[in-house]
């Protein structure tokens, strides 16, 4: 290795070993160049474009080449040859937002046993558990996120707040059952509205398959079966886009309330502009460079965290102008 990665590769380990996720490499191999592949959900997403930075942000500190690959769309059927392309490619180590809890279980484990490590970010296989000798899919070394089930009732709550003491008719607006991501933010969701804020009704999940046209249009539909709803919460970036330009095409800015999961460049405007009420930025970065430091902990010897969890920042009119807080907003 020459000094400089040396010198670079020391800077990004004394940043990881400051928090307690790495020691100093004892088995890093002299002079071998990694290779760490990221698979996001899909590469056109302002998440994954800023999972992408903070992935290489960690590469270009730990000298590994990072190789991006992704389909156009968020769906098994288009991940899993862009994942068996990689495996054939060799990479040392996967990082992949799986598309399904179930359906990427085979194709993953075709990349564990050619002796690929395997880190799951943002979304996870079977229970999310590795590493526990349980089940079918508890190969993945880890397991790096945002607590989602917490989003979810952090924007209950936000919804709950926004709609104000009366209370009334909600929805989650969401993309499909089995992205474990997604999942969980509706079960948070719907558990702290049950428990906290009896209230709110909420009414049956619209799924959009990650298409905001089709999120506005339910939620146009929704609002003419009941003219009294209150609120819809969008459970990623593209569910709360569309529900936003549901809410704008219906007439009923700042009278439905919109919190919006994620959080990309025109949060900034909807949430100025009083449609959507708040937003939950995952920071996204974060899980990208605690990836690519993960795997190369791994590949190098160290012993690495089964799970790591990132963290949220709520987005709403009260710090939207606040430079620390415009750092979460996506990039595209
Ligand atoms: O919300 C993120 C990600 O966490 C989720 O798994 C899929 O949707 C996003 O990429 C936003 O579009």
């Amino acid at each position: 290795m020459k000094r400089r990665s040396i010198l670079k590769a020391m800077t990004g380990l004394a940043v990881a070993a400051s928090i307690g996720l790495v020691a100093v490499p004892g088995h890093a191999q002299e002079g071998k160049k990694y290779t760490i592949a990221l698979i996001p959900g899909l590469t056109t997403d302002a998440f994954y474009i800023t999972m992408r930075k903070g992935a290489q942000a960690a590469a270009d500190a730990l000298g590994v080449e990072l190789v991006f690959q992704g389909g156009p769309e968020f769906n098994p059927v288009v991940q899993v040859p862009v994942l068996d392309a990689t495996i054939a490619r060799k990479p040392d180590a996967i990082l992949i937002a799986p598309t399904d809890v179930t359906q990427l279980v085979e194709p993953l484990r075709k990349a564990h046993d050619a002796g690929i490590a395997v880190i799951t970010v943002d979304t996870f296989i079977g229970t999310g558990k590795y590493q526990t000798g349980a089940g079918e899919a508890d190969f993945p070394l880890a397991y790096i996120a945002s607590d989602n089930v917490l989003g979810g009732r952090m924007a209950a709550r936000a919804l709950a707040q926004a709609i104000g003491d009366e209370g009334g008719k909600v929805y989650v607006s969401n993309v499909k059952p089995g992205i474990s991501t997604t999942d969980q933010r509706e079960e948070g969701f719907k558990a702290e509205m049950a428990e906290n804020f009896p209230k709110i009704t909420v009414l049956d999940t619209q799924y959009n398959e990650n298409d905001a046209n089709k999120a506005a249009s339910q939620l146009q539909a929704v609002y003419a079966r009941n003219s009294d709803l209150k609120g819809v919460f969008g459970a990623n970036l593209f569910s709360a886009i569309g529900a936003g330009n549901g809410v704008q095409q219906a007439g009923q800015t700042g009278a439905v309330k919109v919190i919006a999961f994620d959080a990309p460049g025109s949060i900034v405007d909807n949430i100025t502009s009083g449609l959507v009420d708040a937003a939950i930025a995952q920071h996204p970065a974060e899980i990208g460079y605690y990836g690519v430091m993960s795997a190369y902990a791994h590949l190098t010897g160290q012993s690495i965290p089964v799970s790591i969890g990132t963290g949220f920042t709520i987005i709403d009119k009260t710090n939207v102008t606040d430079p620390n807080v415009a750092k979460y907003v996506y990039s595209e």
